[in-house]
């Protein structure tokens, strides 16, 4: 059956439920967005022409809202807790809802088992129920039920899977017994799921798919609206509950601050003003997402504290023409030094409160600066209120954006096929991997006919020898591309090494997350044993790596030039 869009999104409101303060959160930012999802349906609709869309029977099970699983965030919506899951879960409802898909969302584990069609009180029989859904949508808590509740059946129909998860899951933390073996033991970590089954909130680790979510779009005369309205010394600080501001020495940026500009918050609390917050901070308490959006309009500055990392705020003050100031961390913040990242299955290290916004955006939106460098934190205010900066939203966060990058997963990502991961070593003796005429790295050749069904398609491979110590991420970044774990197997062949000129004394096969690789001294070179371990991020001062990198869409480093 054709996949058809919808524009009217009530039927969704229905299906979301009520009662919990989230899925009310939740379901008003739908309702507000739904003009946005229409008009963004309409253009993806041309875009694509008439693209076959196969229409999905999909399950949203939203593991972290069920009582089971304590549902810790719900009662702290209106209590400055975390807001960026429930932004994320509405958008992704919304745009399988837009796209055309067959839906049902569960928020309980009642509804779970009904759904899956496991009588209550028999998730461990060995029975294996067929499953309705061709994909289901879940978190890392819901991932836990559904392998306590379904039998024989998760086994199976695990591959159906995608794992919602913020932060990201790196293959050297998901691979069970490497895990064990190394020491990458989390709380999370180590379900042996294809690492392109959990989605990401941001493009941490192309290891991972990035998922992301939306924020607003203004039209061209609201942009004007906007640019014309700003107050050059007004800065809105980055964080709704009060323990952000207990941050160490920052009355003294902030003290700068204030010399120049009209300082607001949005803090929540009960009945008095929160003692850390200074009294000449202007707080307006906890603001309704609507309301908190007028008061991006208007402000010149957004300013981060160093927390919380990662989340959607940053993108909607840019979006609505501000600048972002944030605290450049050194050393870097990672799950090694950090209270925050301890027990999370990566080991990215975060050299800023927001990467994204100082890799991907930068300069003039986004100024990272050394906070505790007065000179450079007062510089810093006196360029942004003089410069001119125009809202800015990428691609990817826009409603088109991520409905392009969500229907290109649900039409091309496959990981029940047997082929999702090709076995290492062994292919076909006439490689269609050619040495590019510099002679820099590896293209596969067009005319070979040897394409094999791969998605995205191998013709956008481009395989590099990364410098001794640099991850594969680094290494396709550094050449303007994007690492694309999926075309690992085509490289891991002594064929690759060779046709790269790589002196190989010797080849042995093992279970590493870094390799392929060649070690220079003993001129080793390491093929990898276990597909699950194909990894872009790691490295490894003993090794130079062999990178798979790809193109990317300008706004959309999901996808390749040839991707849709
Ligand atoms: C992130 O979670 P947060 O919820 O703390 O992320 P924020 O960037 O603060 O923004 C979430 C939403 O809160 C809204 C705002 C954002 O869309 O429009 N909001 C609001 O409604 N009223 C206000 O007064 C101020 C903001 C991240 F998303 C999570 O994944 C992480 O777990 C967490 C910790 O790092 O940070």
């Amino acid at each position: 059956v054709q996949a058809v869009f919808r524009s009217n999104l009530s039927h969704l409101l229905e299906l979301m439920g009520s009662g919990k303060e989230s899925l009310v959160f939740m379901k008003k930012r739908t309702k507000r967005l739904t003009a946005q999802w229409a008009l963004a349906a309409q253009r993806l609709a041309q875009k694509l022409g008439g693209t076959q869309r196969n229409q999905k029977q999909i399950l949203v099970h939203i593991g972290f809202l069920t009582e089971e699983s304590g549902d810790v965030f719900s009662p702290r919506v209106l209590k400055g807790g975390p807001l960026g899951e429930m932004v994320q879960w509405a958008d992704i409802l919304a745009a399988l809802y837009v796209l055309g898909h067959g839906l049902r969302i569960t928020v309980s584990l009642k509804e779970l088992q009904s759904n899956l069609g496991v009588p209550p009180g028999r998730g461990n029989c060995p029975l294996t129920v067929p499953l309705p859904f061709d994909l289901i949508y879940t978190d890392y808590h819901g991932l836990q039920q559904m392998k306590q509740h379904m039998g024989l059946s998760f086994k199976k129909y695990r591959c159906r899977i995608r794992v919602i998860d913020t932060f990201g899951t790196e293959p050297a933390y998901n691979h069970e017994e490497y895990a064990t073996l190394h020491g990458y033991r989390t709380n999370w970590g180590y379900w042996n799921l294809n690492p392109k089954q959990f989605m990401t909130m941001f493009p941490h680790t192309p290891d991972n798919s990035f998922m992301g979510f939306v924020s607003e779009e203004l039209n061209e005369t609201e942009k004007q609206l906007i640019k014309d309205g700003k107050a050059s010394n007004m800065a809105v600080v980055y964080g709704k509950e009060a323990s952000i501001w207990k941050l160490q020495g920052k009355e003294k940026f902030l003290g700068i601050l204030n010399k120049y500009m009209e300082i607001h918050g949005t803090v929540y609390y009960e009945s008095q003003r929160p003692p850390e917050v200074p009294a000449f901070v202007k707080n307006h308490g906890l603001l309704p997402q609507p309301e908190f959006q007028q008061l991006l309009r208007k402000a010149k500055l957004f300013i981060g504290f160093g927390f919380p990392y990662e989340g959607p705020a940053p993108l909607e003050a840019i979006a609505n023409g501000c600048v972002f100031l944030q605290s450049r961390f050194s050393p870097p913040h990672s799950s090694l030094n950090h209270e925050f990242f301890r027990g999370k299955p990566t080991s990215r290290e975060v050299f800023s409160q927001h990467p994204y916004a100082e890799n991907f955006i930068g300069k003039p939106h986004v100024w990272t600066v050394d906070y505790n460098n007065s000179e450079e934190f007062e510089a810093a205010i006196k360029a942004i209120m003089r410069s001119q900066v125009d809202p800015y939203l990428p691609y990817e966060y826009t409603c088109e954006g991520m409905l392009e990058r969500i229907e290109a997963y649900i039409q091309h990502q496959d990981f029940c096929a047997a082929s999702g991961l090709a076995p290492p070593g062994a292919r076909a003796p006439q490689s269609p991997l050619v040495l590019a005429p510099n002679a820099t790295h590896l293209e596969w050749a067009r005319d070979s006919g040897l394409a094999p069904k791969a998605w995205p398609p191998v013709y956008s491979l481009r395989a590099w020898l990364a410098a001794a110590g640099r991850a594969c991420t680094d290494t396709c970044l550094d050449h303007g591309l994007i690492c694309e774990p999926s075309f690992f197997p085509f490289l891991n062949s002594q064929d690759a090494f060779q046709k790269l000129q790589v002196p190989c004394d010797s080849t042995e096969s093992e279970m590493n997350h870094l390799y392929p690789a060649f070690a220079q001294p003993g001129q080793e070179c390491f093929l990898q044993k276990e597909p699950l371990l194909f990894s872009c991020a790691g490295s490894s001062t003993k090794y130079h790596r062999l990178c798979p990198c790809r193109d990317f869409r300008k706004g959309q480093v999901a996808l390749c030039q040839d991707c849709l």
